[in-house]
């Protein structure tokens, strides 16, 4: 249920940024639909049954995707069990496992959209404009040993604006998933509906920084446009997280995203030889810098184990990944997964690999399919080591976005436009003791990682040294060595394999106690 630590930060020990994500689909099912419900979200078995036999429940929907298909098959029997009068469906990435009706004993399998089917099913009218739930992005944020206190306003409420993408890229299961190649759901069609939403969200939960879950906001232009008009009508300083294909990004000049409150950009990298046309024309390098360079925080993504990559140009390849130096790094290895363009292709080729488990599937370990010059184990010795070089060379991503946010900051710290310069400085004032601190301890425990690195961290903390107020200016004294010790610490708990898990949330929405 992590994102940085399973996919991003992973090599990065005690740096890593640890942190929970809720399950947005069921909870955008939930508020849409005014049956009486309960979303129980990230349950362990014992919750799940209390549940089931404390409640009477006319209809039981499981959301999972593919790698959760071994659960799903075991909740659905223990729903025959102790539930047998109510329906099951089943919805989510799951659904595009071929003849998944055969492997779980479900009622109803959804593809694709799920509030319009749900509302449906129960007699409701599908076409009720969509109401977004209240979603805080991301719950018990964890680094360097130290569980972040949590403050309300003081993490991002999540928007979903739209479901799927149309650019079709071969191996995409969410293109493929909500239609494919030029199909997409929009839940939020314009700016001004999506300006209604965000301020919305800022009063409930009293957030001024929004996690836009759109596979490529940047992309709808007018969209984008539209909802910056209303954030300067009603000076909004708002920053935002977005994905954007580096085609969409070059759509915007430097100014006109800043001023759009883009603060962290995620955009694949993919590899430069893949030819997916939502690269064409890109140098990600010189985009990359430029984006940082404004204060922007970048997240590339790469795939490893493309068609063209063998042992003997890989490691060129991650290094030119590497040589990028985004803020945070995904590497993912190249999948061919139930639903999409390259899994019938790997399939009709008679390429893909038998007895590897769906729960193996996801990218993060190995090879599902058979790979004309790379094997399956070498596959992840790659993934490894990439994430590895990437944290070798670059270093701690919490160092990496201080860097990005000293780099704003000096560039707008006294631009014309007000609501930029709150957006920077209120980020600046927020964090820079904290960042002080976190590089003072980086400082010191990178030192036997990389000594060069080790030597831009202290750099940096210079930076923040000299930009920083009298207070700010003392933390690192004080909080410094207090971090190094949990640093240390966590370095040791994870040494003998402590893992963090999601606590068991429980919702009810339109129900009356019987
Ligand atoms: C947020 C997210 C996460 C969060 C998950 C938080 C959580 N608690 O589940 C984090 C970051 C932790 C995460 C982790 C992983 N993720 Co993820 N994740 C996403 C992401 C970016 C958004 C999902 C989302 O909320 N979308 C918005 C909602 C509204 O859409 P939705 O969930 O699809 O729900 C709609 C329909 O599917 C349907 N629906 C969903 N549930 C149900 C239930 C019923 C009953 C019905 C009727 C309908 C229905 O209705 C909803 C509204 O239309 C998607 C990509 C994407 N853009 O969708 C990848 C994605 C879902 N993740 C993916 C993967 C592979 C993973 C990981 C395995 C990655 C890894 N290697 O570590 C892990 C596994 C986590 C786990 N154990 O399950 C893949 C799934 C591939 C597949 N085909 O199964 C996706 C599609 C990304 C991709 N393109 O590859 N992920
Ligand atoms: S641009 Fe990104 S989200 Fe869109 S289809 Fe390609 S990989 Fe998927």
């Amino acid at each position: 249920m992590e994102l940085y630590h399973n996919q991003v930060t992973r090599a990065q020990g005690s740096f890593s940024l640890r942190m929970f994500h809720r399950s947005w689909g069921i909870m955008m099912i939930q508020e849409n639909i005014s049956a009486p419900c309960t979303v129980l979200d990230f349950p362990m078995r014992d919750d799940f049954a209390r549940e089931l036999k404390t409640q009477k429940y006319d209809v039981v929907g499981i959301s999972a995707i593919i790698v959760n298909i071994g659960k799903v098959r075991e909740m659905c029997r223990m729903i025959r069990e102790l539930s047998p009068t109510s329906t099951i469906i089943i919805g989510g990435h799951v659904a595009a496992i071929p003849r998944v009706e055969k492997m779980i004993d479900a009622d109803h399998i959804v593809k694709g959209e799920g509030i319009s089917w749900m509302r449906r099913y129960l007699g409701e009218d599908e076409n009720t404009p969509i109401r977004h739930p209240s979603i805080v992005s991301g719950m018990r944020t964890r680094i360097m040993g130290v569980r972040l206190p949590e403050r309300k306003g003081a993490t991002a409420a999540t928007i979903i604006p739209s479901v799927g993408c149309p650019m079709g890229c071969n191996f995409c299961t969410t293109s493929a998933f909500f239609g494919g190649k030029g199909k997409f759901v929009n839940f939020f069609e314009t700016g001004d509906e999506l300006f209604d939403v965000m301020n919305r969200m800022e009063k409930e939960l009293k957030v001024e920084s929004f996690f836009v879950m759109d596979e490529n906001f940047l992309l709808h232009r007018d969209r984008a446009m539209r909802l910056l008009d209303r954030m300067k009508e009603a000076h909004k300083s708002w920053s935002m997280s977005v994905f954007a294909s580096a085609n969409a990004i070059r759509k915007y000049t430097m100014q006109e995203l800043v001023e759009l409150g883009v603060s962290w950009l995620w955009m694949g990298l993919e590899s430069p030889r893949a030819g997916y046309s939502k690269l064409q024309g890109s140098d990600t390098r010189q985009l990359t810098r430029e984006l940082r360079e404004h204060g922007i925080r970048v997240q590339g993504s790469t795939i490893i184990g493309l068609e063209h990559h063998t042992p003997d140009n890989i490691v060129a390849e991650i290094e030119h990944a590497v040589s990028h130096d985004t803020d945070f790094h995904q590497f993912m290895l190249y999948t061919p997964v139930p639903g999409t363009p390259l899994y019938q292709q790997m399939a009709e080729e008679g390429r893909l690999l038998r007895d590897v488990d769906y729960a193996d599937v996801h990218g993060q370990f190995k090879f599902n399919f058979k790979h004309a010059a790379i094997s399956r184990e070498d596959s992840k010795r790659f993934l490894d080591w990439a994430f590895w070089r990437d944290f070798e060379l670059n270093g701690p991503s919490l160092y990496r976005i201080s860097r990005t946010l000293m780099a704003g900051w000096k560039r707008y710290k006294d631009w014309p436009d007000t609501r930029v310069r709150e957006r920077f400085a209120s980020e600046m004032g927020r964090l820079n003791g904290i960042y002080s601190s976190a590089l003072w301890a980086m400082e010191r425990q990178f030192r036997k990682v990389d000594a060069g690195v080790s030597q831009q961290i202290r750099a940096l903390r210079e930076e923040f040294r000299h930009e920083s107020g009298l207070v700010s200016r003392m933390m690192p004294a004080v909080l410094g060595p207090v971090l190094l010790w949990t640093t240390r610490r966590e370095e040791r708990r994870l040494a003998r394999g402590k893992t963090y898990e999601p606590p068991t949330i429980l919702e009810r929405t339109n129900w009356v106690e019987a």
